[in-house]
């Protein structure tokens, strides 16, 4: 195993120099980026540009943009200084944007299919047809069998308008992936200790901290701004990096210490930390006498994790662990023990994630300077609707695709609008998958209910944006559900393998063309961003909401949508909020103030609020124990390779946004191609070099071939590359066929208390081709 101990820190010098990607190198300099950000172009000699304020939607941090357009088309993306998410920087993908309206790829007009499904064939027809079609089709699921047939699928701003469209409509099956697929045993983890949710955008004194204990998290390459940019000002401000991933990263690369652990086993690391903070009396007495409850009871049930155990299955050396402990406690409270933020991996995700968030605990983080604070929100009153007569819906908290779980989820929340029928994928329900969230659901559960047309028949799919092939983990499931269907409508900008089979094609103009509903956020500081169109939908396409407002119109629930456009309805909220249009157009942004006394009641002695039902940070969860899942906390056997397998392993790349990108003209430029990363002890004995082709085969029978990147930057027994590769959509020229799959080779077993994928636990075998 390698680790390496013995940083330089001169090497801090380089912290900017290469971070995730081109944009990103001015990252660590505020002052310089942004001068560059406001410097002309040296070929900017044409005419004047105007400049619009939007936020991105390039991946799901949505950094503030102020994009600049010349003849009423898009030409230059920058960052809004303003912007909290980013302080004016925009990375890779985010300059890419551009690629995505002048995509040639890019859907153009309303299609429907002349094939067979999934054949992809498809003719072109009007907008009234396509949306025509959609609406009787609507219709006719909804008489034959019920509303609860229609499920619907969305993930990005745009999906906003779509819930609201399939809610009206009386289903409750509407999901994004956000939870079930990447968040959502991590932000339950919090959820179930303190009552705080710390996902979405984590709202860590990331400037301010002086340790960092980080479990996989690539803050350098699977990055977000803010968050990057944020981080970097902690190291430059002397924060100690401690970092632990079986692959030597970029990250890994700006660490003091590295350590290559043992893949899926974080939890048993963190669960010795645990044992020593508690056996040497490292946390915060004051904090834990005072706010938390179960600390003796955790006590007990730590003690057989020792330090010399943990060595056995992570790799890590025993004796390192008492001295980062102790290291910790001489830190804190300005110390953060740093979940992955996509924490599907291993057989106890939730437990991984409750040891984080307990260590942070009995560090005394929370509301703390350099820990982690309480953001100001910017409150922004929803228009008012007609009552749905779906229940959950008057309360459903409309954030457009944040996570907002921490208040009650009421039983109302996972039935039809008969208050019949649960929630297809089991989300929330008792019986199935009582501590999912039912706001976002299991999109995983939600495809094999459709697979299987259990618990009762799904017969209609409506999906806006995502990508159920790549974005999973079981290609069979994924079609089996897709050919089940009556009928299938996808809303998109670009082709993808699950839109390949859609039934009717809606071409929606990409967030460069279009209004979007406001961005609400809390930072230090509280926030509301507008997104402006910076020029005129190309092609014959139309924005989101101006789509779901002709469905709702046709299908008789026009009531749902008041508004002319989707301009009215944010000039209708704003008022609401006490602003204008004309107001948060000068800068893209209205902000309130931070509040230190409000980020860090803690600095004055006020006690945090922990919404939990005692009131106080449960080092024991009782609502684990009341459902008889506080097991969670305990260690379970993962998985481990035979001699001649190896763990497999994936993850993400500065330049390129899950699968999204790959077809990107801009993007593909930097890595057109996917390569699986292997130690050269094990390409030898396999005789495999660099670049040679190899096939890798997993237990289950499923393989992929890619070529080989032999490096010392990964374990022996590991295996890794990048996710998002192996299209196999034709229209996608760029990136079709090239590279290989990671969803075609990672595991779809569950987290088996919270129904998430846990990826991370596939085996395979890698042979030269
Ligand atoms: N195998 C594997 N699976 C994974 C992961 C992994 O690492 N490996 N990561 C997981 C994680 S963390 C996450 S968050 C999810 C992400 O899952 P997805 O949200 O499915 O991921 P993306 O690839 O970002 O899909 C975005 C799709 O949205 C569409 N889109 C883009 N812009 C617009 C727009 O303006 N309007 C509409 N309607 N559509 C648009 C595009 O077709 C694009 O393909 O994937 C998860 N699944
Ligand atoms: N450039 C770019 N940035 C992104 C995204 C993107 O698509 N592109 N997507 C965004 C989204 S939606 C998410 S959820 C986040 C995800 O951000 P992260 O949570 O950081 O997740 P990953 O990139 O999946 O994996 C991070 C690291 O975990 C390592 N790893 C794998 N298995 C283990 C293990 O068992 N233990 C440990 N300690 N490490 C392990 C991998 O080698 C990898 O380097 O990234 C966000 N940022
Ligand atoms: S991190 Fe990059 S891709 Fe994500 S929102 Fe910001 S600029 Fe866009
Ligand atoms: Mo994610």
């Amino acid at each position: 195993m390698s680790t390496h101990n013995n940083f330089d820190p001169s090497r801090r010098a380089f912290l900017g120099a290469t971070v995730g990607g081109t944009a990103l190198s001015i990252a660590g300099l505020p002052s310089q980026a942004l001068a560059r950000i406001n410097a002309p172009h040296p070929h900017e000699k044409l005419k004047e540009t105007t400049e619009v304020f939007g936020f991105c939607d390039m991946c799901y941090w949505r950094c503030g943009l102020k994009i600049r357009s010349r003849d009423e088309r898009a030409v230059k993306i920058e960052g809004n200084p303003e912007h909290p998410n980013n302080w004016g920087v925009v990375c890779a993908k985010g300059n890419s944007g551009l690629m995505v309206a002048y995509a040639p790829n890019r859907l153009k007009y309303p299609m429907k299919r002349v094939g067979e499904r999934g054949a992809g064939e498809w003719k072109r027809i009007s907008w009234d047809e396509a949306l025509d079609t959609v609406a009787k089709e609507l219709k006719k699921i909804k008489e034959k069998y019920g509303p609860q047939a229609l499920a619907m699928i969305g993930h990005g701003t745009w999906e906003k308008p779509y819930h609201r469209l399939a809610h009206a409509f009386g289903t409750p099956n509407t999901t994004s992936p956000v939870f079930g697929l990447c968040c959502g045993p991590r932000g339950l983890s919090n959820v179930m200790v303190t009552g705080r949710n710390l996902t979405g955008n984590e709202t860590i004194d990331l400037e301010n901290c002086k340790y960092f204990l980080m479990m996989g998290r690539n803050v350098t390459e699977s990055l977000h701004n803010g968050e990057t940019l944020g981080w970097i000002n902690g190291v430059a401000n002397g924060a100690k990096v401690v970092y632990f991933d079986p692959r030597y990263t970029i990250t890994a690369s700006k660490a003091d210490e590295y350590y290559a652990i043992r893949p899926l086993t974080d939890h048993a690391f963190l669960l010795a930390m645990i044992h020593v903070v508690v056996n040497e009396a490292l946390y915060d007495k004051k904090f834990v006498a005072e706010q938390t409850v179960g600390f003796e009871e955790l006590k007990k049930r730590v003690q057989k994790y020792t330090p010399e155990w943990a060595e056995s299955i992570t790799d890590v050396p025993a004796e390192v662990i008492p001295r980062i402990a102790r290291e910790m406690a001489a830190k804190a409270p300005s110390v953060f023990v740093y979940a992955p933020r996509r924490l599907t991996r291993s057989a106890n995700d939730l437990g991984t994630g409750l040891s984080i968030t307990i260590l942070n605990t009995l560090f005394g983080v929370w509301d703390r300077k350099g820990g982690v604070f309480s953001p100001i929100k910017f409150e922004v009153p929803e228009i008012d609707l007609p009552k749905f007569k779906h229940a959950h819906l008057a309360k459903r908290i409309e954030t457009g695709g944040d996570f907002d779980y921490s208040g009650d989820v009421p039983q109302a929340h996972i039935v039809d609008e008969k208050g019949q029928f649960q929630r297809a994928d089991g989300a929330g329900v008792m019986g199935r998958w009582p501590l999912a969230n039912a706001q976002y659901g299991l999109t995983n559960e939600m495809w094999k209910a459709m697979a299987e047309q259990k618990p009762y028949p799904i017969k209609m799919l409506m999906t806006a944006g995502g990508n159920g092939f790549l974005n999973s983990t079981d290609y069979k499931t994924i079609r089996q559900a897709l050919m089940n269907l009556d009928f299938y409508v996808a809303a998109d900008v670009m082709p993808n393998e699950m839109n390949m089979y859609a039934d009717i094609i809606l071409p929606e103009a990409s967030y460069l063309e279009r209004y979007d509903d406001l961005q609400t956020g809390g930072a230090k500081e509280g926030y509301v961003a507008v997104r402006m169109p910076a020029m005129k939908p190309l092609h014959d396409t139309r924005d989101a909401w101006t789509i779901c407002k002709q469905i709702a119109e046709r299908a008789d629930l026009g009531q749902y949508f008041p508004h002319d456009s989707i301009k009215e309805l944010i000039e209708e909220r704003l008022k609401k909020a006490g602003h204008s249009l004309a107001e948060i157009e000068k800068k893209g942004i209205i902000k309130v103030p931070a509040d230190p006394k409000e980020n860090f009641r803690g600095e004055q002695g006020i006690p945090s609020v922990f919404p939990t039902p005692s009131g106080k940070a449960e080092l024991v969860p009782s609502i684990l124990k009341m459902m008889k899942f506080d097991d969670a906390l305990d260690y379970v056997e993962q998985v481990r390779p035979d001699e001649d397998e190896f763990h497999f392993t994936f993850a993400r790349i500065g330049f390129h946004t899950h699968a999204r990108t790959q077809d990107n003209i801009f993007t593909a430029e930097f890595m057109p191609e996917n390569l699986l990363w292997i130690h050269p002890e094990a390409a030898n004995k396999r005789g495999i070099k660099d670049g040679d082709l190899v096939k890798v085969t997993v237990r289950d029978g499923r393989s992929e071939q890619i070529k080989v990147k032999v490096t010392l930057r990964i374990r022996k027994d590991t295996v890794f590359m990048v996710h998002g590769y192996g299209h196999f959509d034709k229209r996608m020229t760029t990136a079709y066929n090239k590279g290989a799959s990671d969803s075609n080779l990672a595991s779809s077993a569950q987290e088996p208390r919270v129904g998430s994928i846990s990826m991370g636990q596939s085996l395979v075998k890698v042979e030269k081709v």
